[in-house]
């Protein structure tokens, strides 16, 4: 389908639909200068994220770690959302039933002024205590190499979901919800490749929705979504609720 009609089929969609769920990934957050992860750009000192975010590496060399994140805390500070988060607010105002799914952690949608959101993969300005696990706020940049617990002393990592740990359950209980109750599923600017957010335009496609993907690449979702759009997601997520 040629990209116009593509957009215009998504916009009548929209139009029509009770209940919207949307999926967000790196590449909406690009347009606001947060390098992705699979790109080019995504390395620091020739690491890539699968080397670092992961339990074990934390526990190999949490100050590595940790200077990792006080590079990306530098940079995201630095950033401000971009006019495809701030059209997201809009949505979440126009659709009686809205959800956004994040797997970001950079807090740009939250900072647009998102409310009914769940991010999936946790928040960069979070840590959380490896003994009590007490979660707290935290907007040091950059943070004082190793941060301990004002409780316990313990160590603080992040509050983020690396490799291999599981997806906050109540996170993953309204996803499930917002994939079954939507008319439609729109997935903007994300590789589709990392588990389980892969899987949620398919889920969201067995259940009966109308499933759009936005994205400046084909990824693996292309080929099972209804529409797939090529284009940036600044320009084209303003460009729906015109
Ligand atoms: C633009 C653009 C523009 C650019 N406009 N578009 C089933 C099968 C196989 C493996 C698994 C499985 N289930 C679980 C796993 C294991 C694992 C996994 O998925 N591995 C895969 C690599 C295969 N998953 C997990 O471990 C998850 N846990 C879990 O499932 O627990 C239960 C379990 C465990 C183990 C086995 C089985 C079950 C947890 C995953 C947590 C991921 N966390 C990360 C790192 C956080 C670190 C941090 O940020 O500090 O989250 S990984 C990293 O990837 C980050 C992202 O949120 C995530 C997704 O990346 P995203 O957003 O898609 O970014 P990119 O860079 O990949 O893509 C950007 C896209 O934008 C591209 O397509 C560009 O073209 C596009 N783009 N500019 C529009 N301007
Ligand atoms: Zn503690």
């Amino acid at each position: 389908m040629e990209s116009n009609s593509a957009l215009q089929e998504i916009k009548d969609r929209l139009v029509k639909a009770k209940s919207v769920t949307v999926l967000t990934g790196a590449g909406i957050s690009a347009d606001s200068g947060v390098p992705t992860f699979r790109g080019a750009d995504g390395l620091w000192k020739n690491y890539r994220a699968e080397e670092l975010a992961s339990p074990e590496a934390f526990e190999r060399d949490p100050k590595l770690v940790w200077e990792w994140y006080n590079w990306r805390r530098e940079l995201i500070a630095t950033k401000s959302p971009n006019a495809a988060h701030i059209a997201l607010v809009e949505l979440e105002k126009q659709i009686d039933r809205f959800w956004l799914i994040t797997q970001n952690v950079d807090g740009l949608h939250p900072a647009a002024g998102s409310k009914k959101l769940s991010e999936i993969h946790g928040n960069i300005w979070k840590v959380r205590c490896t003994d009590c696990g007490r979660v707290e706020g935290n907007h040091d940049v950059p943070i004082a190499i190793l941060p301990h617990c004002t409780t316990c002393r313990g160590l603080l990592r992040p509050h983020i979901v690396w490799f291999g740990e599981s997806l906050d359950s109540e996170d993953l209980r309204n996803c499930h919800e917002a994939l079954r109750s939507c008319d439609l599923f729109l997935i903007i600017g994300t590789s589709g490749t990392v588990y389980p957010a892969a899987s949620f335009g398919s889920v969201a496609k067995e259940q009966g929705a109308f499933v759009a993907e936005l994205n400046l690449d084909p990824t693996p979702n292309s080929g099972l979504v209804d529409v797939t759009v090529q284009g940036r997601a600044k320009d084209l997520v303003p460009e729906l609720l015109k």
